[in-house]
C-alpha cells in the first residue's frame, strides 16, 4: 500500500471514529465499544476494497456486506454517510422515532444495508445463503461478514461454518471482530473460544490471525482471501473494544454506555489533535 492510501484510509477510519462518536453522543447512550472496534475494517472495506456504487445500491453484481453483530450499526452508518449513500446530517436521527437509522441494522430501513441484523449467530448464515446464491448464479462479487467474538458463542455460527466449508465458498470472507469482551464481560469468562483459529481451521476455513487496528494488514489479508481457491475465509481481527475513544478503550463497560456531551466532544478533540500531531 502506498503512503497517500495508507493516509487516505487512516483519516476515513478517523473520520468514521468521530461520527460515530458525535452520533451516539448527541443521542446519549449506544453501542461505543463494538462500534469503534470495526472502524479500521470499515474503512478497508469501504473505500480500498468493495465493488459497491452508493448511486445504485441495489446493482446485482455488488459486493455485499453484511454485519452481523448488527449492534455495530453507527459505524456502519457513519461509514455509509461517508461513502455518499445518505446525507452525512442523517446521522443525527440515530435510534429516534421516525429515523431511517435503527440502532441495529434494518435493510428495510437504510439504503445501503444489505441484511437485516442485531439478533446475534443470524448474519453468518444470511452471508452463506448470498454466498451460495451467488455461487449458482456465477455472479462475479464477493460477500463480506463481520461477526463478533460474543456471538461466536452462538450454535448457529457454527453450523454455518459446517455449510461455508462444504460448498467451498471461496466467495465468502468473514471477520471476527476479536475484542475479547462481550455484553456480559470477558468472552473468556463467558464461554472461553481459544483456540479460536484453530476451531476454523478445523472446520475447512482458510485463516488468518491479524491486528485488525493495523490497515495495511488488514488489507492486505483481505487481498490474500479473495485469492483463495475452494475455501471459504475467516479473517481473526486482534482489535480493543472502544478503540480511539478515551473514555471507552478497553473497557467492558463500551458495550452500551451513556456518554456525556464533554466525553463525545473532548474524544473528538483528540482524535484530531492525533490527526495534527501526524500521528
Ligand atoms: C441472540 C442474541 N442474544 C443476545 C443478544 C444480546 N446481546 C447484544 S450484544 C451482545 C454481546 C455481543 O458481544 P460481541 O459479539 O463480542 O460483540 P461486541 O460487543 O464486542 O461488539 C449480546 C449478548 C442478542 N443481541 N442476540
Ligand atoms: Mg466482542
Amino acid at each position: 500500500m502506498s503512503e497517500e492510501q495508507i493516509k487516505y484510509l487512516k483519516e476515513k477510519a478517523r473520520e468514521i471514529r468521530k461520527l460515530t462518536l458525535k452520533m451516539i453522543g448527541q443521542l446519549g447512550v449506544g453501542h461505543v465499544g463494538g462500534s469503534l472496534s470495526i472502524a479500521d475494517l470499515l474503512s478497508v472495506l469501504y473505500f480500498a476494497v468493495m465493488n459497491i456504487d452508493p448511486a445504485k445500491p441495489g446493482l446485482e453484481n455488488r459486493d455485499r456486506f453484511i454485519l452481523s453483530k448488527g449492534h455495530g450499526g453507527p459505524a456502519l452508518y457513519a461509514t455509509l454517510a461517508l461513502k455518499g449513500y445518505f446525507a452525512v446530517d442523517e446521522l443525527e436521527t440515530l435510534n429516534r422515532g421516525n429515523t431511517s437509522l435503527p440502532s441495529h441494522c434494518d435493510m428495510k430501513l437504510t439504503t445501503g444495508i444489505d441484511m437485516t441484523a442485531g439478533s446475534l449467530g443470524q448474519g453468518l448464515s444470511a452471508a452463506v445463503g448470498m454466498a451460495i446464491a451467488a455461487q449458482l448464479d456465477s455472479l462475479p462479487c464477493n460477500i463480506y461478514t463481520v461477526i463478533g467474538d460474543g456471538e461466536s458463542q452462538e450454535g448457529q455460527i457454527w453450523e454455518a461454518a459446517m455449510l461455508a466449508a462444504n460448498r467451498r465458498l471461496d466467495h465468502l470472507i468473514a471477520f471476527v471482530d476479536y475484542n475479547q469482551m462481550q455484553i456480559d464481560g470477558y468472552t473468556q469468562d463467558v464461554n472461553g473460544l481459544e483456540p479460536l483459529d484453530q476451531k476454523w481451521r478445523a472446520f475447512g476455513w482458510s485463516v488468518q490471525l491479524i491486528d485488525g487496528h493495523d490497515l495495511e494488514q488488514i488489507l492486505a489479508a483481505i487481498k490474500k482471501a479473495q485469492t483463495e481457491k475452494s475455501k471459504p475465509s475467516m479473517i481473526i481481527l486482534k482489535t480493543i473494544k472502544g478503540k480511539g475513544a478515551y473514555f471507552a478503550e478497553g473497557k467492558l463497560a463500551s458495550h452500551n454506555m451513556p456518554v456525556s456531551e464533554g466525553q463525545w466532544k473532548k474524544a473528538i478533540e483528540r482524535l484530531d489533535s492525533v490527526e495534527e500531531e501526524g500521528e
